[in-house]
């Protein structure tokens, strides 16, 4: 069974995003793997993973996005039930202080080793940190759906979420090579 990858479309004025870029590149290492561009927009991005999760039934899944300001890779731990839109999405949306699925738990823990994917990254030399703060946007609500969906779903398939520098912040090439090293990872633990 396949990897999933997903990225972000652009948004907020860029022309790119840094995830998509960085997918782009990762595909022709990995051909193997099956990937999703997701738009920013809070009804569709959230509709098309879950329907490619069903379709494929991936054996991870692992999404990217990019994040403005950070200067170091992001290993996110943790996806928060919470919308919290600091700017609208690409519909013009911006839900403030509302939930992402009523009477489902606070958080959920990402299912793939993010430490362990932390440590091989760290020991080949990239900038990258574990995060438990994910934002309170897009990012942290595909994330949030895709870890409430597969806990309830037949289907066995660990994810993670990883937060990428802007492309101006941080060389693409950078961000593609620290992504080979999740995927080898990742191929490996899946494997095992
Ligand atoms: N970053 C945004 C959403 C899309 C993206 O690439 C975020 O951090 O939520």
């Amino acid at each position: 069974m396949p990897i999933l990858v997903t990225a972000f479309g652009p948004f907020d004025g860029r022309e790119e995003n840094a995830s998509a870029l960085a997918l782009r590149e990762l595909k022709r290492t990995f051909p193997g793997i099956r990937t999703r561009i997701l738009p920013v927009d809070s009804v569709i991005a959230p509709m098309r993973l879950k329907r490619a999760l069903r379709i494929l039934r991936p054996s991870a899944l692992i999404m990217l996005g990019e994040g403005a300001g950070i200067r170091q890779i992001q290993l996110e731990t943790t996806a928060w039930n919470e919308l919290d839109f600091r700017i609208p999405d690409l519909a013009g949306r911006q839900p403030t202080g509302r939930l992402i699925v009523s009477g489902a738990p606070a958080q959920r823990r990402a299912t793939l080793p993010m430490r362990r994917l932390l440590n091989r990254l760290t020991a080949n030399g990239h900038e990258a940190i574990l995060s438990h703060q994910p934002g309170r946007y897009l990012c942290n609500q595909v994330f949030y759906t895709a870890l409430h969906f597969l806990a309830d779903s037949a289907i066995h398939c660990p994810a993670g979420f990883i937060h990428l520098p802007l492309a101006s912040d941080y060389p693409v090439d950078r961000s593609v090579a620290a992504l080979n090293q999740v995927l080898a990872g990742v191929q490996a633990s899946a494997c095992s």
